[in-house]
C-alpha cells in the first residue's frame, strides 16, 4: 500500500522529530554535567536519576553510597569500590546521594548489596548531599525488604550527636525491612581513628562476604577505573588544555562566569581587596581577608560559611614532582577515559601533571595507612617494598615512623627509599588513591546588611616547625597569608610560596574561586531579642558579623535589644582579634552592647578562659533566658571549648533555678532544638 503525501508528510515530520529528540539527548545531556565533576566519558547510561535503573543497565551488583562534605566518605567509597571489584568481582559502582532521586529506591534488585558510609554534622544532620535520601527513609520509604545493605558511619566524638546519621540510617533500614549483610561500624575523628576503624569495618565485612555469602576471594591487585593518555599533539599554549582551572566554563572563558549559581562545582573567582594581619605576635598570625563579589550575582547572608578553593604551595609539589619522577613531565598534557561506565572523572581534561598535582590532589595531609599499603606493589625496590609493606601493617609502627612525623606522601615514600623516586606509580593510581582538594570553609565575619557586595574572613595560619627543620603548613591558611603578604608588601618572608597568578593568570591581582555556603547560625528575627555571644580565638568571626548587624540595624532607626559578647584570646596585647573595632561598635549600641575578655595567658598562675566570664555573670544570664527569650551563640573550637562553655550554662540554669544538673543539660538540649542555643563549631 503506497502511502499519500499527507502521510509521508506526517513521517517525515515524526522521523525528523524523533532525530532531533536522541540527538538533542546526545548533544545536551552532556554540557549539563561539564562542570566540576566532568561526565563526559562516562554518559553511558548515567543520564537518568533513577538509581534502580542506573544499575541495571550498566550491570551493576554493589552500589556504595556516600553522604561526604569534605570527602573522606567519599574517597572510603571509591577505595572500597575498587578493593571490593579486585578481590571479590563485584560490579561495583560508587554514587553521590545528590546525584539521584530515591522514591524508586525499594525496587532495588535483591541481588545488590548496598554499602552507606554516612558522616555527621552540625547538630547531629546529614551531610548536604544526603539530605533528600534522609528525608526519603523517613517519610516516604515504605517496605525495603529487597535492599540489602551495610552502613559505616563517620563522625567525631567531640560532637554532642556522635554518628548520630550513621547510626540513623542502620536503625531506619531495619526497621524498613532492610537486610543487614554486614554489621554497622563507625569510625571517630576525634580519637585520630577514623582510617583504623574504617579498615576494621572493612575486615568485618569481607569476613561476611567470604563466609555468608560465599563470594570467592582474589589476590588484591591494583585495577585502574581510568586510562591516561598522553596527548603530544596538545601544549600548555592550547586553550583546550586545563592548567588547573576551577572547571571546563573556566577553561573555555567565553561563557558568562559572574552569574550563578555558585556552589561546589562552579565557584566565582573573587578579588580580594584588601588583607591585613591580626595578630603582633612573632610566631602566629590570622588574617583578616576581603572579598568583593563585585559584577557578581553571588549573595550570602550574615552567619553564612565562605568556601575557598585550595591550591597547593611551590615547595609540596616540587616533592611530589621528584618523589613520583614526574618533574621533567610537568607540562605534559594527558587525557582521562573512564574504563567503567559509572566512573565520573574528577577533574576537567585534557590537563597537565602540574596542574593535576597543584590543583586537585591533597599531597601534603597526613597518609593513610591503606594507602601505604596499596602502594606498596610499586615500589622502586624489593628492600624498600618490604619496609613498606611491613610499616603498614604495623598500626603502632606505622604511627611512630608516619604519622607522628608529620610526613606527607612524598616525605614518607621517598624517606623509605632513601630518595629513589617511585617513578613505578601509574599516575591513574594516584589519581585514584590520593584524596582530593576539597575548599575550605571560613565563617563569613562580616554583615551582609551593612556590606552586601563584600565578605570579610578571619583565619588563623596552620604551621609548625618540625625539629629537624620541616615545615608543617595548612594549604589555605598559607595561601592567604601569602597574598596578605604580598599585597601589603611587606618584607616578611612566607614559610612556603604559592603560584599566586593561577592558571592562565586568571587568578592575577589577588583573586581565588570561592563560593558561599548557607548556614542555620542566623541573628534571631526580632532585633529586640537579647544575644548571648561567646567565641573565643577565630571563634569571633561571625560574632563580629552579627555586631556588625546590629550596629547598621541601629543606624537604621531600628530597636536593637541587648548583645553580650564573650571573647577570649591569650593575651590581650598580641591576638586580640578587632580590639580596635569594639568600641566604635559600643559608640553605636551603647550600654546594649558588652564585651568580657579572657586572656588565657596573661596571668601565669591563673588560667582565664570565657566560661569564666560567663559564670561571672551568672544571674544575669538566667534572666536574659528566663524572662527575655535571649538566644545563645556559640562558635570556634568543638573539641573542648563548645563543651566546656555548654556545661557553664548548665551549671548557670542549674544554680539559678534551682534545678538538678540533669534538668538543666536536657533543657539546654531543648534550646538546641528551638534553635535558642546554636554552635558554629569546627
Ligand atoms: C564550618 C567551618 C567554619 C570554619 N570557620 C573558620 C574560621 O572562621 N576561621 C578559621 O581560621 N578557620 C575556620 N575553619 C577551619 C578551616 O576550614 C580550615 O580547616 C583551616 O583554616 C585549616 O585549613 P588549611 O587549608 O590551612 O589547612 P589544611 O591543609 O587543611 O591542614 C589542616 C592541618 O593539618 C596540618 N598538616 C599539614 N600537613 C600535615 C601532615 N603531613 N601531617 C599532619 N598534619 C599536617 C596543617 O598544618 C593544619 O594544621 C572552619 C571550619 C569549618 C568546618
Ligand atoms: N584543637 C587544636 O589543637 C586546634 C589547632 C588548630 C586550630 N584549631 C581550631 O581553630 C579554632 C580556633 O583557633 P584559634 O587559634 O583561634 O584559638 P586559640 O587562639 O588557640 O584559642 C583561643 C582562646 O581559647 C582558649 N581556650 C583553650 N581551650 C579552651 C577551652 N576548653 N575553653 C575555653 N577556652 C579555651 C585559649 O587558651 P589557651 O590556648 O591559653 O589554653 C585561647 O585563650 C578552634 O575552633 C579549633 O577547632 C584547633
Ligand atoms: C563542622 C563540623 C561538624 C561536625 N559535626 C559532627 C557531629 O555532630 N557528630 C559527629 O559524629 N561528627 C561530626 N563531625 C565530624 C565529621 O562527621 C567527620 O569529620 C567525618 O569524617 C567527615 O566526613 P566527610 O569528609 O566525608 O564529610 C563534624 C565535623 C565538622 C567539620
Ligand atoms: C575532631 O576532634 C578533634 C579533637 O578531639 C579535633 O582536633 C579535630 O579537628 C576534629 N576533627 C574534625 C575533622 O573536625
Ligand atoms: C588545540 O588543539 C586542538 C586539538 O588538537 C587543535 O584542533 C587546535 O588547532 C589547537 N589550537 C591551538 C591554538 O594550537
Ligand atoms: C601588617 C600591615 O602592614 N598591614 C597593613 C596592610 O595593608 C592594609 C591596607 O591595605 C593596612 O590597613 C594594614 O595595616
Amino acid at each position: 500500500m503506497a502511502l499519500d503525501s499527507l502521510d509521508l508528510y506526517v513521517v517525515v515530520v515524526l522521523a525528523v522529530a524523533v532525530a532531533a529528540y536522541y540527538l538533542k539527548d546526545q548533544f545536551f545531556a552532556k554540557s549539563e554535567t561539564s562542570g566540576f565533576l566532568s561526565n563526559d566519558a562516562a554518559s553511558g547510561g548515567i543520564n537518568s536519576r533513577n538509581i534502580v535503573e542506573v544499575l541495571a543497565k550498566n550491570n551493576k551488583n554493589a552500589l556504595l553510597l556516600f553522604g561526604s562534605q569534605t570527602g573522606t566518605a567519599e574517597d572510603y567509597c571509591n577505595k572500597m569500590s575498587r578493593e571490593l571489584s579486585s578481590r571479590f568481582g563485584l560490579k561495583t559502582m560508587v554514587a553521590d546521594f545528590a546525584d539521584y532521586d530515591w522514591d524508586k529506591f525499594e525496587e532495588i534488585n535483591e541481588e545488590t548489596l548496598v554499602f552507606f558510609l554516612m558522616a555527621t554534622y552540625g547538630e547531629g544532620e546529614p551531610t548536604d548531599n544526603a539530605i533528600d535520601f534522609i528525608e526519603y527513609l523517613d517519610n516516604e520509604a515504605d517496605s525495603l525488604s529487597r535492599v540489602r545493605f551495610t552502613v559505616f558511619g563517620l563522625g567525631n566524638s567531640t560532637y554532642e550527636f556522635y554518628n548520630a546519621i550513621g547510626r540513623k540510617v542502620d536503625q531506619k533500614l531495619e526497621e524498613k525491612g532492610a537486610e543487614r549483610f554486614a554489621e554497622y561500624g563507625e569510625g571517630d575523628d576525634g580519637k585520630g581513628s577514623l582510617d583504623e576503624d574504617f579498615l576494621t569495618w572493612k575486615d568485618g565485612v569481607f569476613d561476611s562476604l567470604r563466609n555468608n555469602l560465599n563470594l570467592d576471594e582474589k589476590e588484591l591487585k591494583y585495577e585502574p577505573s581510568v586510562k591516561l593518555t598522553e596527548r603530544d599533539d596538545l601544549s600548555i599554549d592550547n586553550e583546550s588544555v586545563s592548567l588547573g582551572e576551577p572547571n571546563k566554563k573556566h577553561i573555555a572563558g567565553s561563557v558568562e562566569l559572574t552569574k550563578g549559581p555558585f556552589d561546589h562545582t562552579h565557584p566565582y573567582i573573587a578579588t580580594i581587596t584588601h588583607s591585613k594581619e591580626l595578630f603582633k605576635s612573632k610566631d602566629r598570625s590570622c588574617v583578616h581577608v576581603e572579598f568583593d563579589l563585585g559584577e557578581s550575582n553571588l549573595k550570602y547572608s550574615t552567619g553564612d560559611h565562605l568556601a575557598v578553593w585550595p591550591q597547593n604551595c611551590n615547595e609540596n609539589i616540587e616533592q611530589f614532582l621528584k618523589a613520583f619522577d614526574l618533574t621533567s613531565k610537568r607540562d605534559t598534557v594527558y587525557d582521562l577515559k573512564a574504563l567503567d561506565s559509572t566512573f565520573q572523572l574528577p577533574f576537567a581534561t585534557p590537563i597537565t601533571y602540574e596542574a593535576t598535582v597543584r590543583h586537585h590532589l591533597e599531597i601534603s595531609g597526613a597518609i593513610s595507612r591503606q594507602f601505604f599499603l596499596s602502594i606498596a606493589a610499586f615500589a622502586p625496590d624489593e628492600e624498600t617494598k618490604a619496609k613498606v609493606t611491613s610499616l603498614a601493617n604495623d598500626k603502632t609502627k606505622f604511627a611512630e615512623a608516619v604519622t607522628h612525623q608529620k610526613y606527607n606522601i612524598a616525605d614518607a615514600l621517598l624517606k623509605i627509599s632513601n630518595g629513589k623516586p617511585w617513578r613505578n606509580v601509574p599516575f591513574e593510581f594516584l589519581i585514584e588513591n590520593v584524596q582530593h582538594l576539597t575548599p575550605r570553609y571560613y565563617s563569613i565575619s562580616s554583615s551582609s546588611l551593612c556590606e552586601k557586595t563584600k565578605i570579610d574572613i578571619t583565619a588563623v595560619v596552620e604551621s609548625e616547625v618540625e625539629s629537624d627543620g620541616r615545615v608543617i603548613t595548612g594549604v589555605v591558611t598559607n595561601l592567604l597569608k601569602n597574598i596578605e603578604l604580598q599585597q601589603n608588601k611587606s618584607s616578611a618572608k612566607p614559610l612556603v610560596s604559592y603560584d599566586l597568578d593561577g592558571p592562565r593568570n586568571k587568578f592575577s591581582k589577588f583573586k581565588l574561586p570561592v563560593h558561599v555556603r548557607r548556614s542555620t547560625f542566623k541573628l534571631p528575627t526580632s532585633t529586640k531579642t537579647p544575644i548571648i555571644l561567646v567565641g573565643p580565638g577565630t571563634g569571633v568571626a561571625p560574632l563580629r558579623g552579627f555586631i556588625r548587624e546590629r550596629v547598621q540595624q541601629a543606624k537604621n532607626g531600628m530597636n536593637v535589644g541587648p548583645s553580650l559578647l564573650f571573647y577570649g584570646c591569650r593575651n590581650e596585647n598580641e591576638d586580640y582579634l578587632y580590639r580596635d573595632e569594639w568600641p566604635e561598635y559600643a559608640k553605636t549600641l551603647g550600654s546594649n552592647f558588652e564585651i568580657s575578655c579572657a586572656f588565657s595567658r596573661q596571668d601565669p598562675n591563673k588560667k582565664v578562659y570565657v566560661q569564666h566570664k560567663i559564670l561571672e555573670q551568672a544571674h544575669k544570664i538566667n534572666k536574659l533566658l528566663q524572662d527575655e527569650g535571649a538566644i545563645i551563640y556559640v562558635c570556634g573550637d568543638a573539641a573542648h571549648m563548645a563543651r566546656d562553655v555548654q556545661a557553664s550554662f548548665a551549671k548557670i540554669i542549674a544554680e539559678e533555678r534551682g534545678v538538678a544538673l540533669e534538668k538543666a543539660n536536657e533543657l539546654i538540649r531543648s534550646l538546641k532544638v528551638q534553635n535558642r542555643y546554636q554552635e558554629d563549631v569546627w
